[in-house]
């Protein structure tokens, strides 16, 4: 079997910034008017009393700073509290397929691959945009590319698991060159009103040409790949099209995103360390051979901590493991791509692990060396 490399990334994210003042000064308006609102039943002890969230805690407990999003307006403006889109249909293309086909066109470039050079598309993301025709299949058909797409959702281990598909696809000879698309648009599934989750997510896609071709000249050989998933329901995200039909009552903000963060937290660095360690064992790489940790940026705290589990000391060069995170926030599944496509600079031998984790529970990593 010929190898099977990353040929190229490319990454889209949208211009509007939002700063943690900027959303926390949003939530506390929104806590203000929710407490005058309902001061006499908080007083009476019927409902209880919002809190105010906190720039300081947000950066000291996830990492963040800021993140892009497609909708600043709507989603600091208390009567909103949320982007602004239209509904998918025919007329234009979908939300997540311009954002795809920005990343794949830069992806393609530095893979230095062209449409006819790819034999598949495959589309991950946490959360589809809707139901059929397939994103994959309307990115493949305006990039001009023949051959299969088709879209699969994995939460937040959707980019890996992808790019897991696509290495089985080349290695089994189905494909030579495949591109896989990771479009998460998170922020319309975010209750900006809960004081716990209102600063964790921002919008972005990335793109990976995945090949047994060597057109391109900054490759990482796909050494290995390891996968496992674990039942949990500490994330948790319901809605579906049976909730049109579903009988028993439930708004809409109970169908939204929703964790149990700190359970999340404590069960999966432990799972996520041990899993990386082991990997890297079967593979005979020693973790000081690793030059980079790519890993799926929830929080900053989660990712330093998996690293020094891993190699054994917390003492290590913030290079290591970069942060994407402070700048974009939580990217769902394409957080540990683009740690890739930002800092990817390794010499020629060097090894780097990339990592995903997150719902399901679901974990995947593959170690690339850089050609
Ligand atoms: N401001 C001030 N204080 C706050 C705030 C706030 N905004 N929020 C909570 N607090 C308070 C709490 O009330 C608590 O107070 P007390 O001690 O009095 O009870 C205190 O701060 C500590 O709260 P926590 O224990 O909850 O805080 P943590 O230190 O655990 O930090 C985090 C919270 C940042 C959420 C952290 O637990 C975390 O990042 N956990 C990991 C979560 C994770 O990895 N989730 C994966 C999600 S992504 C994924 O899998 C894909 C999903 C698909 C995308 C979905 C898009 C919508």
């Amino acid at each position: 079997m010929s190898d099977v490399h990353i040929a190229g990334t490319g990454i889209w994210f949208p211009e509007d910034i939002i700063t943690n003042d900027e959303i926390v000064s949003s939530f506390n308006s929104y806590v203000d008017n929710f407490n005058n609102h309902n001061k006499n039943d908080i007083e009476q002890g019927n409902i209880e009393a919002m809190e105010y969230s906190s720039s300081a805690f947000i950066e000291k407990a996830s990492g963040i700073k800021t993140r892009h999003v497609i909708d600043k307006k709507n989603i600091l403006d208390i009567n909103t509290m949320m982007p602004r889109v239209v509904h998918e249909d025919e007329s234009r293309l979908s939300i997540h397929a311009k954002a795809g086909i920005d990343a794949a066109k830069k992806a393609m470039d530095q893979a230095n691959v062209g449409p006819d050079d790819i034999d598949g598309v495959i589309l991950g993301t946490s959360h589809a945009a809707r139901n059929y025709p397939s994103v994959a299949i309307e990115i493949q058909n305006e990039l001009g590319i023949q051959g299969y797409a088709y879209d699969m959702l994995v939460g937040c281990s959707s980019t890996t698991f992808a790019i897991n598909n696509a290495y089985s696809d080349i290695a089994s000879g189905l494909a030579n060159t495949v591109l896989v698309i990771n479009p998460e648009i998170s922020t319309p599934f975010v209750n900006y009103a809960k004081r716990d989750i209102h600063f964790i997510f921002g919008d972005g896609c990335v793109a990976t040409v995945i090949s047994n071709n060597k057109k391109s000249n900054n490759q990482y050989k796909i050494l290995d790949r390891k996968l496992i998933t674990k039942f949990s329901n500490n994330i948790r995200s319901d809605w579906s099209y049976l909730v049109r039909a579903a009988s028993d009552e439930k708004s809409i903000e109970d169908l939204l995103f929703y964790q149990n963060g700190n359970s999340v937290f404590k069960e999966v660095c432990p799972m996520v360390a041990e899993f990386i360690t082991t990997h890297l064992k079967d593979n005979n790489i020693n973790p000081s051979e690793v030059s980079k940790f790519w890993l799926h940026q929830a929080n900053s705290r989660m990712v330093n901590l998996i690293v020094s589990k891993v190699i054994g000391t917390d003492d290590f060069d913030t290079s290591l493991a970069p942060l994407p995170i402070e700048k974009f926030g939580n990217l769902a599944s394409a957080g540990s791509m683009f740690a890739f496509n930002l800092h990817n600079d390794l010499e020629k031998g060097d090894k780097g692990i990339i990592c995903s984790f997150g719902a399901g529970y679901s974990v995947c990593s593959i170690i690339v060396e850089k050609q």
